[in-house]
């Protein structure tokens, strides 16, 4: 079918077949998103009881995947890189697998952007600046990841995370740990839409049922990004660095994971969510903002 004829519902910014949205919108989806992001990303800033909560409930990452402090850094040797790239691979399996069995034509399975979109892009503009409420530090990231000068840097970091002397030059977890927190934060912010409610600043572990909704779909939550059709368009580009950095490295056959298998967090059928999101309300554990902010490595 000609682009042309796709209805609006179906224009490629916005349309990812509905079992999908649906099943990307689940409760112990959102939570298990949620809970892998932030695990790894606060482990460091913990303090020994939080971290006895996450443990508790099967949370506490192998391999954390930020330093401690205000001004973090990534985790470029640990082997986190690789932790982020493995889920998320399962996560594009996952979707596709269901794409299989809709059938849809106009979308048989996750093809990530094969370029980051420029400026004027008519298929993936990028949506306007807007206000967080009560969340200046995010609002300010948002407002910086839309700039014209944001994408200029994007072009930096594509052109890197690209190139085969680059990439033959860094291990896999080192790849997966850059890209995480520098051209995937990024994207994410950039591509963010101004939405008519923002789950609370002040309580990350807000989960009431009224952010389970289809609509909340906003890229800059771990809760909700997965929702959103631009997820995987940027995505599909982060998974392809994989099969570049094997290209580059002149390596075929599976992909040498250094773990076996690397870290997904507990199975999502055996997810204590509830009790876990609880019980990390009642020891107070914050979550460092703005989500998807670029930590230079
Ligand atoms: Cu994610």
């Amino acid at each position: 079918m000609d682009p042309g004829l796709l209805t609006d519902e179906e224009c490629a910014m916005t349309y990812l077949p509905r079992p999908v949205v649906d099943a990307m919108a689940e409760r112990m989806m959102r939570m298990h998103h949620m809970l892998w992001h932030v695990s790894r990303n606060e482990w460091a800033n913990l303090t020994d009881a939080q971290k006895q909560v996450f443990r508790d409930h099967g949370w506490d990452p192998p391999r954390p995947a930020l330093t401690a402090g205000a001004t973090p850094r990534p985790e470029l040797d640990n082997g986190s890189g690789e932790d982020f790239l493995y889920m998320h691979r399962q996560m594009i399996a996952e979707v596709n697998a269901i794409l299989a069995r809709v059938g849809d034509p106009h979308y048989p399975r996750v093809e990530g952007w094969p370029h980051i979109p420029a400026p004027g892009d008519a298929e993936y503009p990028v949506p306007p600046v807007y206000t967080v409420p009560d969340d200046p530090a995010t609002t300010a990231a948002l407002a910086k990841a839309k700039s014209a000068a944001s994408y200029t840097q994007i072009q930096q970091w594509e052109q890197m995370f690209t190139d085969p002397a680059s990439l033959r030059g860094m291990t896999l977890g080192h790849l997966g740990a850059s890209v995480e927190f520098t051209i995937h934060n990024r994207m994410h912010l950039r591509w963010s839409a101004g939405m008519p409610a923002y789950r609370p600043d002040g309580d990350p572990f807000d989960v009431d049922r009224r952010w389970d909704a289809p609509a909340y779909d906003w890229l800059a939550d771990f809760y909700s990004s997965h929702v959103n059709p631009v997820f995987w368009k940027l995505h599909g580009w982060v998974d392809a660095r994989i099969d570049a950095w094997m290209a580059a490295n002149h390596r075929t056959g599976p992909v040498p994971w250094s773990y076996d298998p690397p870290w997904t967090g507990p199975m999502r059928h055996h997810l204590d969510a509830e009790r876990t999101v609880a019980a990390l309300r009642a020891v107070g554990v914050q979550v460092r903002k703005p989500l998807f902010r670029v930590v230079e490595p």
